[in-house]
């Protein structure tokens, strides 16, 4: 479902008063403001298959209605999504979850929608019915080489797919690991997965990345295959210079550091990638920003500054994708909150005077530092991103446009109460 023209035209029109008073205020304020619109127009964030139905924790799931029962489904909410905010121009597809049937008509549904395909997901944590071997012990750290081949073979199927599509990167999550102490033996589970990475890794297409995403724990508590950076960086290391780490920010260990963890990766060339969300406890998975928006914006800092120093492209060399789960919001709603909370923290990265924040450094003074990252942090941007969006014909207020168009209402009445997107 899209909207009109028209009908956002009318919405942006009735806003554009209080829009332009605040636009000027923040003009009055911050300084190169034509540059940060542009590169708020330039930067897009992938959206995963995953989540555009509402996600649950094992005690439960509450659906919404009206969620996205096929692959096209899920692009057309994409497609909305975008329309909306002009920010969520791709998409990135978990296999077996969403797997492409007809993959010139996906192709063609993407075209039309404006959307690329991001990261391709590799699943090796569950076991699919028509599965011969069993992932219960692991799949790529597998005792036995058979289940790690059948692993291997998946991944190189999830880039055949990707091929297909167009996409440029693989982002493999093991699950792997043991909740026992004794369980497995840690040197033979690196062994083995590093072979198996290999494997992957050597049918790599030449112009694409492999990402390996870590996590601390979860599903298995005792130990993981890949389970904090330093660990996604050994592989990615021993890899080879297609192979990077992929931070998820819920992956770590409570108060970890995350924006050093970034600095240090975006320094040794191996930082590939983000899985945006917020949490408070573990790996809750929340709306991005909703819980710590400061070290969201220390985390954009860091990216800033890194990329900058290697001149990279803020928007197009390193992947930037969601991973959330709505258990109590639309997931829609949620994905809108969620773009834009990243945005936000982009452009206060951006408004960080890096040369004033380095002689305060070399001078210890550590007093003003604070002031000026906490005065970037502290001013408001919003104007200046929904500028970006004005200026590229999306909703001067998305989230307002979505629920004055009904457009649950609408999706509900299309698809009915029942219906359940693929997934978790
Ligand atoms: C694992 O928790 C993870 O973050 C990985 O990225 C998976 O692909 C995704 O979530 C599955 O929901
Ligand atoms: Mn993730």
């Amino acid at each position: 479902m899209l909207l009109t023209k028209q009908q956002l035209d009318k919405h942006n029109e009735a806003a554009l008063k209080k829009h332009e008073l605040r636009l000027n205020y923040a003009k009055e304020n911050i300084e190169n403001t034509e540059v940060i619109i542009e590169k708020l127009m330039a930067f897009q964030i992938a959206i995963p298959s995953w989540a555009l139905g509402t996600g649950g924790t094992r005690f439960g799931r509450f659906s919404g209605g009206g969620e996205p029962g096929t692959l096209e489904e899920k692009m057309e909410d994409i497609g909305l999504l975008h329309q909306l905010n002009r920010s969520s121009g791709a998409i990135s597809l978990h296999i077996p979850w969403d797997i492409p049937k007809n993959v010139a008509a996906i192709k063609q549904l993407a075209a039309d929608l404006d959307l690329r395909f991001d990261a391709m997901n590799s699943n090796t944590f569950q076991d699919q019915a028509d599965q011969k071997l069993s992932y219960k012990f692991g799949s790529m750290q597998n005792m036995d080489k058979a289940v790690r081949q059948q692993a291997v073979d998946h991944n190189i199927e999830v880039i055949n797919y990707g091929q297909q599509l167009g996409s440029d990167s693989l982002t493999v999550w093991l699950a792997d690991g043991s909740c026992f102490p004794g369980q497995s033996n840690f040197r033979k589970s690196f062994n083995n997965t590093l072979e198996s990475l290999q494997a992957v890794y050597e049918v790599l297409p030449e112009n694409w990345k492999m990402f390996v995403e870590y996590k601390a724990f979860e599903p298995n508590f005792y130990s993981i295959a890949v389970a904090d950076w330093g660990q996604s960086f050994l592989y990615a290391s021993k890899l080879g210079e297609k192979a990077f780490t992929l931070v998820d920010l819920g992956h770590h260990l409570p108060n970890a550091n995350i924006e050093q963890i970034v600095a240090l990766l975006l320094n040794e060339k191996k930082l590939g990638g983000f899985h945006f969300n917020d949490s408070k406890y573990g790996d809750d998975d929340l709306t991005v920003g909703s819980m710590k928006p400061y070290q969201l914006f220390l985390i954009f800092k860091e990216l800033v500054e890194g990329m900058d120093a290697r001149g990279m492209n803020h928007a197009k060399d390193l992947g930037w994708m969601i991973d959330a789960s709505h258990n109590v919001k639309d997931p829609l709603e949620d994905l809108l909150q969620s773009v834009e909370a990243i945005k936000l923290a982009y452009t206060q990265a951006l408004l960080v005077d890096a040369k004033a924040l380095e002689e305060a450094q070399q001078n210890n003074d550590v007093v003003t530092a604070q002031e000026i990252l906490q005065n970037a942090f502290r001013t408001d941007v919003r104007p200046l991103a929904a500028e970006a969006r004005l200026r590229m014909e999306a909703a001067l207020q998305p989230l307002d446009v979505f629920r004055k168009e009904n457009i649950r209402g609408e999706l509900i009445k299309a698809r009915g109460e029942k219906t359940m997107a693929t997934g978790l």
